[in-house]
């Protein structure tokens, strides 16, 4: 008969003893003897008993770059020599502050959240905006150490935006969120940058895109992203309610109700409004949306007719100055054509969409880095925890993850850079198109996994807040919400297929191939292997989409968040697999290729097959959701 006994954990443990590193240890040499010990007044000694001797060590921070051998390894393999030898001990040098004195601040970001005081003792409305000082102390390091200048003042060429988002991912997890409204400041940098000097647009040019890439803390502006309204986030176009009345000096007074507003002690915002006709009309729909910028505050530091309402109470977030705002005639400035209001905001998108996917694999490394650190610290079943091959399996899974993600992000990186300084192919562009809607939706829900499976790794250790570890997870959960859901990535994925007549799926499938058709010349059997998945996950979407999926547009949409994730995990497999046959790639990396090519690769086609896109499938999902649903109120049922 098979010994139960076997199995359990606790087998060699008796009563009186308990294990340390390895060897049994009697109870009275830790100290719980003392119980009954009597002191020199003949009372029992209890303080000693009652807390014990044994405390948990805690996790440490490393340097944040020189603890990341995958993102090393990126930057080695793409950046050429000396340019890296230029930017690597800034990254270095901050590495170490994101560990140290930065990661305090960020703590005290989190344990001082932002309020608002409405009203002085006067009475008179204020809507006085508290930050403490370490969110503060943020604005100014990161004017100081260039995190959105970087990108700009283009020092390094086309590498100088890799450079600024991997400072970013080093940042991110320590930046107590003010990662948030220097995503809005890179964004809105970029759609004015990419706004034609031409059009007289001075106050753009010459007053805010100086002060929003400024490195003098006195100078520098960040930015508001003013979309998501009452309606919805979402359905932009649906949701806009926000009117624009035009003035005769030129300018445009905006009305309206901005519900999420992130970052409100942002200096500027670009805003969407629709400009009311000499009819006193509204256009309808998207194309009725026009892109505005205005200041927040008059030239006396009044606010721009703006109220605050009241600050969100959001699960996660919660440093973040997140308000409802109320538009009573703020003044504004038309920047985009007239209705082309969300074709100008998709530039700063695009920016928000690939700081949303760095702070998801920078969550995701950090977590991973931290539980790989507890393991090495945490004794459990008389041997560390990193001794358990069971937990080292688990931690190996989510490394694979952030390196596929990793690599994901800075690929998008590299790309944007080459975009900005001119020297893009027209596939990189369509590559690019393509892959920040597969980056932003694929990593948000890595990030939320790594981060639930990471808390796990410190036991109940990870439930507790004081430990900071709980705030991971919360924050996490808003990378697949914040600028767009996955299912509306997922769309938008289609979107770029539509608009392009499938070039950047067919760039996309030749930049795979491309990848694979180098990797297959290796002889290793992982990277073998790992070839052929990525191969049959391409030809296998290429037949999908031969298939009558291409011929009924409802049939595509349901499937368009398996479609997504097959594109995504099909394309970090031929990323992968190009790290992998890098000069001075190691075995690991050869592992995880095949790692990550053991999932499938390709579930659309998987799921296809199994008929769960078809009319009775789409009607089943409902049918299963409200089985039982009455749409009655509690007190009728
Ligand atoms: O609400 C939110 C708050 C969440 C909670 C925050 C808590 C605290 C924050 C903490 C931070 C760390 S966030 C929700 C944000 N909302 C979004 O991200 C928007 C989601 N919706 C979309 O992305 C939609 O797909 C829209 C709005 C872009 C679609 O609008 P339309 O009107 O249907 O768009 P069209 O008609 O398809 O496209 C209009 C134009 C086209 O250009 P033309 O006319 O030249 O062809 C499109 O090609 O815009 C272009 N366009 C794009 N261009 C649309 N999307 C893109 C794109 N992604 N890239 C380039």
């Amino acid at each position: 008969m098979f010994d139960m006994n076997r199995l359990h954990p606790l087998r060699h443990f008796s009563a009186a003893t308990t294990m340390t590193r390895g060897s049994t240890v009697h109870a009275q040499e830790i100290g719980f003897t003392d119980l009954n010990k009597q002191g020199e007044n003949g009372k029992t000694v209890f303080a000693r008993a009652k807390r014990g001797q044994f405390f948990q060590t805690e996790p440490h921070l490393e340097n944040q770059y020189l603890g990341d051998a995958p993102l090393r390894a990126y930057l080695k393999r793409n950046v050429p020599k000396k340019v890296l030898e230029q930017f690597a001990p800034d990254l270095e040098r901050f590495g170490h502050r994101c560990a140290t004195d930065i990661h305090q601040l960020g703590r005290e970001c989190e344990l001082n959240p932002p309020s608002v005081q409405h009203f002085d003792a006067w009475g008179n409305r204020v809507d006085d905006l508290i930050t403490c000082s370490a969110w503060k102390s943020m604005h100014d390091i990161a004017a100081e150490e260039g995190l959105i200048s970087i990108a700009y003042e283009r020092k390094y060429g086309p590498w100088s935006r890799l450079y600024q988002i991997a400072k970013l991912y080093l940042y991110i997890p320590s930046s107590g969120l003010y990662s948030c409204p220097l995503a809005m400041t890179d964004g809105a940098a970029q759609t004015i940058d990419r706004i034609d000097k031409n059009t007289g647009h001075s106050l753009l040019h010459e007053k805010a895109f100086p002060r929003l890439i400024s490195r003098d803390p006195q100078k520098f502006w960040t930015s508001g992203q003013w979309m998501t309204e009452r309606k919805g986030g979402s359905d932009v176009a649906g949701g806009t309610e926000t009117v624009a009345v035009p003035q005769e000096d030129g300018t445009f007074k905006l009305y309206g109700y901005k519900w999420f507003s992130s970052a409100t002690d942002s200096n500027m915002t670009l805003a969407l409004a629709r400009i009311v006709d000499e009819n006193k009309q509204t256009t309808p729909g998207s194309k009725g949306l026009s892109m505005f910028y205005m200041e927040t505050r008059n030239e006396d530091g009044s606010l721009n007719g703006i109220d605050i309402q009241k600050l969100k109470n959001k699960l996660g977030t919660r440093q973040l100055p997140t308000a409802e705002l109320l538009l009573d005639g703020s003044t504004a400035h038309l920047i985009s054509e007239p209705g082309r209001g969300v074709a100008g905001i998709s530039n700063m998108l695009t920016i928000t969409r690939l700081h949303n996917a760095t702070g998801a694999v920078s969550g995701m490394r950090r977590m991973v880095n931290l539980a790989r650190d507890y393991s090495k610290r945490r004794t459990v079943f008389g041997k560390l925890i990193c001794e358990h091959p069971l937990h080292m399996q688990t931690l190996a899974r989510m490394e694979v993850e952030t390196r596929a993600a990793l690599f994901l992000v800075m690929e998008a990186s590299r790309l944007l850079g080459l975009e900005e300084c001119k020297m893009a192919t027209e596939h990189d562009k369509l590559l690019l198109r393509i892959m920040t809607p597969l980056m932003k939706l694929y990593t948000a829900k890595q990030a939320m996994t790594i981060a639930s499976e990471g808390l796990e790794c410190f036991g109940g250790q990870g439930y507790i807040e004081d430990t900071g570890l709980p705030a991971m997870l919360r924050d996490a959960q808003v990378l697949p919400i914040w600028e767009g859901t996955t299912n509306v990535l997922s769309m938008d994925v289609l979107r770029a297929i539509a608009k392009t007549h499938g070039k950047v799926l067919q760039t996309l499938f030749k930049e795979i191939q491309e990848k694979v058709a180098i990797a297959s010349k290796s002889s290793n059997v992982h990277i073998q292997n790992g070839c052929q998945a990525t191969s049959q996950s391409v030809n296998k979407l290429a037949k999908f989409l031969e298939g009558e999926a291409t011929r009924d547009s409802s049939l595509l949409e349901v499937g368009a968040r398996d479609f997504a994730y097959s594109l995504a995990r099909t394309y970090m497999a031929s990323l992968l697999l190009e790290h992998a046959v890098w000069d001075e790639a190691t075995e690991l990396d050869a592992i995880t290729v095949a790692r990550w090519c053991e999932q499938d690769l390709c579930p659309v086609v998987t799921n296809h097959s199994r008929g769960h896109y078809d009319n009775k499938s789409v009607t089943m999902d409902t049918r299963l959701v409200m089985d039982g649903y009455t749409d009655k109120p509690l007190s009728k049922l």
